[in-house]
């Protein structure tokens, strides 16, 4: 700045934002822009990750410039060597570099989330159908508005390196980042929950957690201090019913379903209110692994679900969910065909209240930074905006304090909002100050209200466009620490659920406990679960007792005669099968043009191929994605092989086990009969050219089992995905387990 244009800036009259008068004697009213800060004090301007401008590129608020610097920009030399008293002398404390590098790096790690610590997250859009609008005033919620958002999907007991196919609930966190604010719709893949009262969060969290005096078993339920504690606390056996169900392994994070779990409260722009249940219905279907997969993931990729979101991203098959509500009236008592809205250890069957679609999410980028987004983003159940409220579920109303409590600690201070996957894209004038990691650089000088000096500036909003809004419902009682009798059933849901199962799901669901309690070292614990287990169903609780070799109680309260819902089972429907991954299974014979005409047509019906060959390089033109070193069954949906392909062969080529050929001479690869015996035994689609069945005869899998072609490639492919829309060939699973057979 020139001397004469600094002096020129020198003056007595205070800085006052544009339209700002003096100071007047009465408060001002009318709405005003805030001051803004002097020329001196302006930071840089920054963008949010998700692309809305604030000012300057995102280049501004990242490394910049062609050279390597220190943290304040000048120029470094090297960062080999320490400076040191000669090349065999020791260090010198004087290395400015040195001292900031080694620094910076000993403060890099944030703690984990105290639950949910290992997640990843993707960035998308929601696109709203304008169907909600007659129940709710949310801008977001009009007809085609589109409004960008940030999903993390994490699971909850394991630490932030555990491995991401565990059984367990899954986290499903969405931040829509609305013209009105932030909101968030922070929820799970199971629709109720452990517990109905936030007081005994701490107590779920500590059963669930590795065991105090070994740390272990990690990222399991597995364990004694869990059963012990959910046999006890017996509210929580409806949702343990769904965790060792399909539910708690899913395929993917594509694939799952997702729940608000709480009854929240919409008003429309007339001030009429409804009660509603949030869904996420994905447009991929509802899938799970099956157990004996997610063991071998979790050796084989421990990021198998992350890999699965980035991998799915990149190759543009966008996962896309269908944003739902179930729709109750908003009645004084709060209780809809008997079950208890407040309660979130019960869910609503759809077949009671059908699910109406509001819009549709895309997940269509993922973070270029993982720590920035991923770690740094802060959800909160919290935050809302007009037309959405809470109710006062027991559970929900606790959150509403743990989210920004936990924050203040893992975000090191209050002002994590100002973190860029954070911020509003929306103004924000929070009269908010100081504190750690402050970030802005705010002007004025009146951050309080009423205030004069900074013209009255930040105006309050009126009721049509506030947030928050306190419908006067009367609140009376006496202060009292318990629930409402309407809490107390905590069998009949879990029954519902139990018995809405198909029979390869109910078997899945019996081996899960019986798994799960032979793990545990305390008899009595397994004897008390059992009895919970009587309480619900008396076949699952006879056939786990079989399986744990002990007898099965009577139940302490029967039973009762239930619905089913067919809605909550995962079977039985026929899905799309885009972005399913098929591995094309191929050797040095494989004509290059055969593989290149497959991978087409696989990409065609939308589906991913992964050529799979003996060694990596090119087959033609054709890039090898895995070799057989590297790949393993569980990544794939399906698979198609074509090695040792016969010219024109009179008999299809069999195994011969002791030369370990086929009857045309070839050596069978091992690596390929264990991927079509895993393949078989998880029950997926496996399709083999005419010239390869050897390799289903070294496997132990007979070619007209089900869910099995052997047929030209192309039309091999076309086979694999009729196949595919089911899922998985549910008939290979035997009718029901027994744990006698
Ligand atoms: Fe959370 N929960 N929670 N929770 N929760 C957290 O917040 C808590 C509950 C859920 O990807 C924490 O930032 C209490 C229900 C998800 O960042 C913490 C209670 C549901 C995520 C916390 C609940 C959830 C969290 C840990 C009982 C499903 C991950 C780190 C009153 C509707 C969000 C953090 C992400 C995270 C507390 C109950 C879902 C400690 C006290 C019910 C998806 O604040």
């Amino acid at each position: 700045m020139a001397p004469s244009q600094e002096k020129a800036n020198h003056t007595l009259t205070p800085p006052m934002g544009p339209g700002v008068q003096s100071p007047s004697l009465e408060e001002p009213t009318a709405a005003v822009p805030p001051p803004p800060p002097k020329p001196s004090q302006q930071g840089p301007a920054t963008v949010t990750p998700t692309g809305a401008a604030t000012g300057a590129p995102p280049e501004a608020v990242a490394q910049q410039g062609m050279y390597l610097t220190t943290s304040q920009g000048a120029r470094l030399r090297s960062t080999d060597h320490a400076l040191k008293a000669g090349p065999r002398g020791p260090v010198l404390l004087q290395d400015h570099h040195l001292r900031e590098k080694i620094s910076h790096f000993d403060h890099e790690r944030i703690p984990e989330r105290v639950v949910h610590a290992r997640g990843s997250g993707a960035h998308g859009v929601f696109v709203a159908n304008g169907r909600a609008s007659k129940i709710c005033r949310a801008a977001f919620l009009g007809k085609d508005v589109e409004t960008p958002v940030f999903v993390r999907f994490s699971t909850v007991a394991g630490f932030r390196g555990s491995s991401d196919t565990v059984r367990d609930t899954r986290g499903f966190a969405t931040k829509f980042y609305t013209s009105e604010g932030n909101y968030d719709l922070v929820g799970n893949n199971i629709p109720v929950f452990f517990i109905q009262e936030g007081i005994k969060f701490p107590d779920i969290v500590h059963a669930v957690k590795p065991e105090p005096d070994k740390e272990i078993p990690q990222a399991q339920s597995a364990h004694d201090t869990f059963w012990d504690f959910v046999s006890l606390h017996t509210e929580a056996q409806a949702h343990v019913a769904w965790s060792m169900s399909d539910r708690g392994i899913p395929l993917s994070f594509r694939m799952m379903e997702g729940f608000g779990i709480h009854t929240f409260r919409l008003m429309d722009a007339a001030g009429e209110t409804c009660l509603v249940k949030f869904h996420w219905k994905p447009r991929q279907g509802v899938h799970s692994q099956v157990w004996e997969e997610t063991q071998m993931s979790a050796g084989a990729d421990p990021d198998f679900h992350r890999r699965d979101l980035y991998d799915a991203i990149d190759a543009g098959a966008y996962p896309s969910w269908d944003l739902g509500v179930q729709v109750m009236p908003d009645t004084p008592e709060e209780i809809f065909e008997g079950i208890d809205l407040l309660d979130p250890t019960k869910f609503i069957p759809e077949e009671v209240c059908p699910v109406e679609v509001i819009g549709t999410m895309t997940l269509n980028r993922r973070p270029t930074n993982f720590f920035a987004e991923t770690e740094q983003v802060m959800f909160n159940p919290g935050n809302l905006v007009p037309g959405i409220d809470v109710t006062n579920d027991p559970l929900l109303q606790v959150r509403l304090f743990s989210y920004i409590d936990t924050q203040i600690t893992r975000l090191g201070g209050p002002n994590f909002s100002q973190l860029p996957i954070n911020r509003a894209h929306c103004p924000v004038n929070d009269m908010f100050r100081d504190g750690f990691h402050q970030d802005a650089v705010h002007g004025g000088v009146a951050p309080y209200k009423p205030n004069s000096l900074d013209g009255g500036n930040p105006a309050e909003a009126d009721d049509d466009s506030s947030g928050y809004i306190d419908i006067p419902t009367p609140v009376a009682g006496n202060k009292v620490r318990e629930l409402s009798a309407t809490f107390d059933d905590h069998y009949s849901q879990a029954t519902l659920f139990v018995r809405s199962l198909s029979s390869a799901e109910r078997q899945h669901l019996t081996s899960a406990y019986t798994f799960e309690l032979s793990k545990c070292y305390e008899e009595a614990i397994r004897v008390r679960q059992l009895q919970c287990l009587a309480n619900i169903d008396a076949d699952l609780c006879a056939e786990v007792a079989r399986g744990l070799g002990l007898s099965a109680p009577q139940p302490t309260t029967p039973p009762g005669d239930v619905e089913p819902s067919p809605a909550v089972s995962q079977l039985g429907k026929k899905w799309p099968v885009v972005g399913r991954k098929i591995a094309v299974v191929v050797d040095s014979d494989t004509p290059p043009d055969a593989v290149a005409s497959v991978r087409e047509a696989i990409m065609n019906a939308g589906m991913l191929p992964f050529v799979t060959a003996p060694r990596g390089g090119k087959l033609g033109d054709v890039v090898v994605d895995r070799t057989f070193l590297t790949a393993a069954s569980i990544e794939f949906d399906a698979a198609l092989v074509m090695v040792a392909p016969v010219p024109a062969p009179d008999a299809l080529p069999a195994f011969d086990a002791k030369s370990g050929q086929d009857t045309t001479g070839r050596a069978v690869d091992p690596r390929v009969v264990k991927m079509v015996a895993e393949m078989f035994r998880h029950c997926k689609a496996i399709a083999v050219t005419p010239g390869a069945t050897s390799v289903l005869a070294a496997a132990g899998v007979h070619e007209d089992a089900p869910g099995m072609v052997v047929a030209e490639p192309v039309a091999a492919v076309a086979g694999l995905a009729g196949l595919l829309a089911s899922h998985r060939v549910w008939e290979r699973f035997p009718a029901r387990v027994t744990h006698e057979s």
